[in-house]
């Protein structure tokens, strides 16, 4: 009899999605709670503290005072510092960050291939080692021309540093211009020791299939990422574009209808009831802080009920004014 119950636990359990919201309150009470995985705090007020388990985001958060972003899992939760990487796991679950400052030469290629190259030394060496969803934040992102410009020096660097980690896909990410300290490249990701199911999004051709006109080197990402229970879909920051190009340039509130249009047509490839609602926090990255109660009343008016951080952050492509990442939980 024990036996059998021994058998029945043994089945391969699938991990249940960590509980992402935003919350005000201090980081200190959160971080005492069970479970805590993660605390993002936004802007240059944030200062969620020195705990592996904290990251202050180097976004300003146009809504005061800002919320912190909470992750929590059934799980206890041990943490650490592995070099410059702090990482917290928990319940199969992983959440790991590393900041890295370019120094004078200012040039994101090197940032970030030695970014990626100290995530996965961690990676390697720990059970959780799918990579389902990454957040890059780095600043000037639109700045220098051509293949000079930030943005696509920081995509050469990051597949540089993601080696052959990423041979069976990418993970869903995000890439956005922050206006805090010169230099600074963010980046943190969630992981799982089991893996999630990548979304593609048919309106779009794929990132890393974008043409030569965007980059020597595509952008490396995934559209969305299933996470192991399909339970949870994890959203890529996404914006006007429609095929590889960006659609309605200099039309805020046209990007934006295009932009909810590109979600439905992720939710509805991830097998998804569509809509958002009151558990399925969404981040607005907003490029211009003038733009941003347009932004707020147009989600407000589409997405009623739907936690949204209304954050300042440049898009990777000039033309695009706006971009909207998140989650959806099944
Ligand atoms: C786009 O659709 C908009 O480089 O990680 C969205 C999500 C975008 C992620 C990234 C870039 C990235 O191409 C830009």
């Amino acid at each position: 009899m024990m036996q059998g119950c021994e058998n029945a636990l043994a089945e391969p359990l699938l991990r249940r999605a960590p509980r992402i919201a935003y919350r005000n309150g201090e980081a200190a009470a959160v971080l005492a709670e069970a479970g805590t995985l993660a605390v993002l705090g936004f802007g240059a007020g944030a200062r969620v503290g020195d705990d592996p388990r904290c990251l202050d985001v180097a976004l300003e958060c146009f809504d005061a005072p800002a919320p912190l972003e909470v992750w929590q899992v059934d799980a206890t939760v041990e943490h650490g510092r592995t070099g410059a990487v702090r990482w917290a796991a928990g319940g199969g679950w992983l959440f790991a960050s590393i900041e890295r400052d370019e120094g004078p030469r200012g040039d994101p290629r090197g940032t970030a291939q030695e970014a990626y190259e100290q995530l996965r030394e961690v990676l390697a060496g720990r059970a959780e080692r799918h990579v389902l969803r990454v957040w890059n934040y780095l600043d000037a992102i639109n700045e220098g021309e051509g293949d000079g410009e930030r943005y696509k020096r920081f995509c050469e660097g990051r597949a540089a540093g993601m080696g052959n980690r990423f041979a069976e896909g990418f993970p869903a990410a995000t890439a956005i211009g922050h206006h805090g300290p010169a230099g600074r490249l963010q980046v943190y990701l969630l992981a799982c020791d089991q893996p999630g199911a990548r979304v593609e999004n048919p309106r779009q051709v794929s990132a890393w299939r974008y043409p030569r006109q965007y980059g020597r080197t595509p952008p490396s990402f995934a559209r969305a990422m299933l996470l192991p229970a399909r339970d949870a879909l994890a959203i890529s920051g996404t914006a006007a574009v429609v095929g590889h190009a960006s659609a309605h340039q200099d039309d805020l509130h046209a990007q934006l209808e295009e932009t909810l249009t590109n979600l439905e047509a992720l939710l509805a490839c991830a097998g998804l009831a569509p809509g958002f609602d009151t558990q399925s926090p969404l981040k607005a990255y907003v490029r211009h802080p003038a733009d941003a109660a347009f932004v707020r009343d147009f989600l407000a008016r589409r997405l009623p009920g739907v936690p949204v951080l209304l954050l300042h952050g440049d898009i990777c492509r000039r033309e695009l004014l706006v971009e909207i990442d998140g989650w959806r939980y099944a």
